[in-house]
C-alpha cells in the first residue's frame, strides 16, 4: 500500500520541493491549498496531475478534521505558516493566529482524526533571534527578534506539548534559512538573484536592500526537505537542527551573487532603511551533529553553488518573460 501525506502550504517552496521528493519515495502526496481559486501555481504546475489538491485553511479547525478525515494520511508535513518576517512586524495578530495557533488547529485535528499519523512541525532558527551561544543547537535558548520568530516558538513548544501529552509522533524541525530559485521575491537572497538578473539584462540599473551586515547559515532547499522526511522515519519522535554550520553575511551574497554575472556590486547596490526591521536577528548558524549523526542527513549544496543556480535561474526566466 503507498503511504499518504499531507503537506500543508504546498504551494510554497518547501511544499513543491517535498512533494517532489515523497512522490519520488512513493507516496500519495495530498496538498492542501487555502485558496484553490487564488493560488499562484508556478512552484506545483509541473507536478498537478500527480498529487491532490484539498482547500483547507490553518485558521478553520473544522476544515483541518475534514481534511484529516477524508485523507487518512500516515505523515502530516505542517510547512504552512505567514513566513515573512518583515509582514509579522505589518500583522502581528495575523501572524500568530497562522503561525502559532494554526499548529495547534492541526495538532488537535490530528489527536482526533488521525492519532497514528506522524507530524512533522516547520520550526525555525528564527525562534533563537538574539542568540546566546554560537553556533546554535537543539538545547540552545530561544530569544526571537519578531512575531513571527514569537509565534513559531509557539508553533515548536506545542508540538512538543502534543507529543509529551497524547504520545503523537510529533518532530519539530529547526531549520536554519534555505533558498533556491523557487524562493519567493520577498526574501534577501531571490531578491538579490533577481535584481542582479534584471541589472545583468539592462532591465533595471540598481537594487535597494537593508542591513548588509546581517549573517544567516543559508542551505538550499531541495536539501533541507529531505531531513524533513527523515526525522519522520525515526523510531522515536524528536526534535533536529538543520543547517550547513557556515555563515554569510549579505554583503557577501551580494558579492557572489554579481560576480555570478560579471557585475560589480557597489555600483549598483543602494542601502534604503525602509527595508531594515525593528529588531534584526544579526547571526544565525546552526549545529546540525544531531541530524547528521541520527538521521545521516548533511547538506549537499554549497553556498557558492547555490547562488550560482539562483542567479542562472533568473537570468534564464526573465530572458524567457516569466514573472516568477
Ligand atoms: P512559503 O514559501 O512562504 O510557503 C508557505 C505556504 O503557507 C504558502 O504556500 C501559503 O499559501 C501557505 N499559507 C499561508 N497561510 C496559510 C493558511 N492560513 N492556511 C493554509 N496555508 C497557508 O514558505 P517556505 O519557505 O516554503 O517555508 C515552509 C515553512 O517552513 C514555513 O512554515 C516557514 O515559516 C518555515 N521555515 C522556512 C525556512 C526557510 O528558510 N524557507 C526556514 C525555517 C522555517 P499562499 O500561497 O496561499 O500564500
Ligand atoms: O531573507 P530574509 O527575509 O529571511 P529571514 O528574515 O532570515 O527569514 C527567513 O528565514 C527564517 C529562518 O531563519 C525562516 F523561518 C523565515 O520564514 C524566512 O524564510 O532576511 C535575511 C536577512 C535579514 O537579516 C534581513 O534584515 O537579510 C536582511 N536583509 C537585508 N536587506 C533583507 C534585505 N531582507 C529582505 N527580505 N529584504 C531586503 O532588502
Amino acid at each position: 500500500m503507498r503511504k499518504r501525506a499531507v503537506i500543508t502550504g504546498i504551494a510554497g517552496q518547501d511544499g513543491s520541493h517535498l512533494a517532489e521528493w515523497l512522490l519520488e519515495q512513493g507516496y500519495e502526496v495530498h496538498g492542501v491549498l487555502r485558496r484553490p481559486l487564488n493560488t499562484r501555481f508556478w512552484r506545483i504546475e509541473h507536478l498537478r496531475d500527480r498529487i491532490t489538491l484539498h482547500q483547507a485553511d490553518l485558521l478553520d479547525l473544522a476544515s483541518l478534521i475534514h481534511l484529516l478525515r477524508e485523507v487518512q494520511p500516515h505523515e502530516i508535513y505542517n510547512l504552512a505558516a505567514q513566513s515573512f518576517v518583515p509582514a509579522s512586524f505589518a500583522a502581528p495578530v495575523l501572524t500568530g493566529e497562522v503561525t502559532a495557533l494554526g499548529v495547534a488547529r492541526l495538532l488537535e485535528a490530528t489527536r482526533l482524526v488521525a492519532p497514528e499519523a506522524r507530524f512533522y512541525q516547520a520550526s525555525s532558527s528564527e525562534m533563537f533571534g538574539k542568540v546566546r551561544e554560537v553556533p546554535q543547537n537543539e538545547r540552545t535558548p530561544f530569544h526571537p527578534r519578531s512575531p513571527y520568530g514569537v509565534a513559531k516558538v509557539y508553533g515548536h513548544f506545542i508540538t512538543v506539548n502534543y507529543r509529551e501529552s497524547y504520545g503523537l509522533f510529533a518532530c519539530s524541525g529547526i531549520l536554519f534559512n534555505h533558498e533556491g530559485p523557487r524562493r519567493g521575491l520577498e526574501f534577501v537572497t531571490r531578491k538579490v538573484s533577481d535584481g542582479v538578473a534584471r541589472i545583468k539584462l539592462g532591465l533595471a540599473d540598481e537594487l535597494r536592500l537593508g542591513n548588509l551586515e546581517a549573517q544567516r547559515d543559508w542551505g538550499y532547499a531541495p536539501d533541507y526537505v529531505r531531513a524533513m522526511w527523515r526525522m519522520l522515519q525515526q523510531d522515536e519522535p524528536s526534535d533536529y537542527v538543520v543547517a550547513t554550520g557556515v555563515c554569510h553575511s549579505v554583503r557577501e551574497l551580494v558579492e557572489t551573487a554579481f560576480s555570478v554575472a560579471g557585475l560589480d556590486w557597489r555600483r549598483h547596490v543602494r542601502v534604503d532603511p525602509a527595508f531594515y526591521r525593528p529588531a534584526e536577528v544579526d547571526l544565525l548558524q546552526g549545529d546540525a551533529s544531531r541530524a547528521r549523526q541520527e538521521l545521516g542527513w548533511r547538506p549537499e549544496t554549497s553556498f557558492e553553488r547555490m547562488v550560482e543556480i539562483m542567479v542562472e535561474a533568473d537570468l534564464e526566466r526573465l530572458r524567457r518573460g516569466d514573472v516568477v
